[in-house]
């Protein structure tokens, strides 16, 4: 009796030894994130996205952000992105991402970027700051720069999303809506937002070419692309008969650890390492 009362007087969801100490391993991960921010310890890592009809050059980048700990380890995102997407830390990540990666796209002339970004930030004034100086800087930056909105994010403020969208494809910038299907798909979204490039959620893509299901479904999911006229990109590609598949599909373009995994070595930084290791 006298242990579950201790049990019981720990907060709701928290009911359990195990669950008890997830969540304290994860309020352990969340302050390292909260330190790491705040020193700025954070990275682009980069993954090439791929025609599917010439798999050796790439389309284009995304970029994804990278935290490291006090030994200089990288923080799995997987551990702290949902609880710090709603909060302070995640809107500064954002930023960060955003810094570096025009950043990126200022000093690679040929570069094509894509950065993700939540809805949250734009009501954000740091972030919209590091936005109009980086396009500011260099007037090719806006064309070659894609910003990725999961449609979760999208959906939270979705006129605040079309008004930004809309001001900013009028200045070059691409929009591509990111996990598609992954979350509480709305087609209503499809039709409000001009979205440029549809990428198609890793559940529906992985193992595709023997399994069924995932080929009705990303069929589906890639017409809809199609008829609105979207360039389709399919996440997770990790063998090469669902490269293979995809491409007879009709997939625009493919990203996946099969063509490459997120690295913090892209190659245009090939010479600045050279450099370092001699
Ligand atoms: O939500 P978004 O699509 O931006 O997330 C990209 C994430 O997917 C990154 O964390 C990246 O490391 C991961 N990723 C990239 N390629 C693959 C892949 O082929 N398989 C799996 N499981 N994850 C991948
Ligand atoms: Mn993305």
């Amino acid at each position: 009796m006298g242990q579950k009362k201790k049990w019981a007087d720990i907060p709701a969801g928290l009911d359990s030894p195990l669950s008890y100490a997830v969540s304290a391993r994860d309020r352990t991960a969340i302050d390292m994130v909260k330190r790491a921010v705040r020193h700025k310890q954070v990275m682009l890592a980069y993954q090439a996205i791929v025609p599917a009809r010439q798999q050796d050059r790439a389309a284009f980048y995304e970029g994804l952000i990278r935290v490291m700990d006090p030994t200089g380890r990288v923080i799995p995102a997987s551990e702290f992105i949902n609880e710090i997407e709603v909060t302070e830390t995640g809107r500064i990540i954002d930023c960060l991402a955003l810094e570096k990666g025009l950043h990126t796209l200022t000093n690679c002339p040929d570069l094509r970027l894509a950065l993700n970004m939540s809805a949250r930030s734009i009501g954000y004034p740091r972030w919209m700051r590091v936005l109009k100086r980086g396009l500011g800087e260099d007037p090719t930056v806006a064309e070659r720069l894609i910003l990725e909105i999961t449609e979760r994010s999208a959906m939270l403020v979705p006129e605040l999303v079309t008004g930004f969208m809309k001001d900013l494809q009028h200045k070059g910038v691409s929009f591509a809506l990111d996990d598609f299907g992954a979350g509480f798909t709305s087609f209503r979204l499809l039709k409000d937002f001009y979205f440029d490039i549809l990428k198609i959620d890793g559940q529906f893509i992985r193992g595709i070419a023997t399994d069924p299901d995932n080929q009705v479904l990303a069929a589906a999911l890639a017409s809809i692309g199609r008829q609105f006229d979207m360039v389709t990109v399919a996440e997770s590609v990790e063998k090469p008969q669902d490269a293979e598949y995809l491409t007879a599909l009709g997939i625009d373009c493919l990203q996946g650890y099969y063509f490459g995994a997120p690295t913090v070595h892209p190659p245009w930084l090939d010479v600045s390492l050279d450099q370092t290791s001699a």
